[in-house]
């Protein structure tokens, strides 16, 4: 059968991403940018886009409509820094635009959807260290709220109506092709491109901050290969845990400087998006990810920290 792709939110972070290795994987014409806002110049020449705002039902339907799905990916959502500032929208964005997803990959009988949990399901009371999939949950920001909520409506959706909705929890993803999108670990991203052009960061996180982290290529190939695992191999339909690296802001610092002797890394005082950093864990046991799909991520620090100097700097 072949395939036709909906990528939802395809501007972000992730989406710019994915969308060229969905094309690559499936051919340019058959994968969809979908987003509210018009794309980079590359994306919209390559394959079909299609301005889609995934809380407007009548426009959402058109698109169904228009091109049977067989696949949907949706990643338009607010992060977790971003979400404080408008918390209604987040609950709004992350979590109708789910509802209507799931409702109408139903009603068009799409085989299989994708759609991006977080660490931000965790909360204080969650183990620190090695956070198991299963353990306390008391998230407590608005965007970890609307994932941990709309885990339970994947799960709900697939045990009720047997829909084939697929889901990991992204640690920061860190990537040097799009900008990130207003989360707390966003820091791990700024600190390449000042590095790059001022010799210097000041780190909104402060020093001791450790938080699960992955590189986007490892991000984007495990999605993929999530995506691709037979179903019956798919044991958990709320969301997986995915662990890539974890890492302080100091401990990064110290593999910059192996590339930018002179770099100084200095801290920012009280910043709101420490306290949801200190909410999260500090690393993640994905065992049921590497016993279910195989997952193995390909990216430690140092090579991390020399794919994104060598990009950037080109
Ligand atoms: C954020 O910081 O909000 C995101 C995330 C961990 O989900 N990068």
């Amino acid at each position: 059968m072949s395939e036709k792709i909906l990528v939802l939110g395809s501007n972000g972070q992730i989406g710019t991403e994915l969308v060229n290795s969905l094309r690559k994987a499936y051919h340019n014409d058959n994968v969809v940018a979908c987003d509210i806002r018009r794309p980079d110049y590359e994306t919209l020449h390559a394959g079909p886009f299609e301005f889609v705002n995934v809380l407007d039902k009548d426009n959402l339907k058109e698109i169904y409509q228009k091109y049977q799905p067989t696949q949907v990916y949706l990643l338009a959502a607010l992060l977790s820094a971003t979400g404080e500032q408008n918390p209604k929208l987040a609950w709004d964005l992350n979590m109708n635009g789910l509802l209507n997803v799931l409702d109408f990959s139903l009603a068009y009988k799409t085989a299989k959807v994708y759609w991006p949990s977080s660490i931000a399901v965790f909360g204080p009371n969650s183990p620190k260290q090695q956070t198991p999939q299963y353990c306390t949950m008391d998230p407590n920001t608005v965007y970890g709220i609307s994932k941990l909520a709309g885990e339970r409506w994947c799960e709900y959706y697939h045990q009720k109506y047997q829909l084939d909705v697929r889901s990991i929890r992204y640690p920061g993803l860190i990537s040097w092709k799009a900008a990130p999108g207003g989360g707390t670990t966003d820091y791990a991203i700024h600190i390449f491109h000042e590095a790059l052009k001022k010799g210097s960061y000041s780190s909104f996180l402060s020093e001791g901050t450790e938080l699960p982290m992955m590189y986007m290529d490892d991000a984007i190939r495990g999605t993929i290969e999530l995506m691709d695992a037979p179903a019956d191999k798919i044991h958990i339909r709320s969301s997986y845990n995915f662990a890539g690296l974890s890492f302080t802001p100091e401990i990064l610092a110290e593999e910059i400087k192996k590339h930018i002797p002179h770099f100084q890394l200095n801290y920012a005082s009280h910043d709101p998006r420490q306290a949801i950093a200190d909410s999260w864990p500090a690393s993640i046991d994905d065992q049921m990810a590497q016993r279910d799909w195989a997952w193995k991520p390909e990216f430690d620090l140092s090579k991390l920290t020399q794919d994104m100097i060598s990009n950037l700097r080109k």
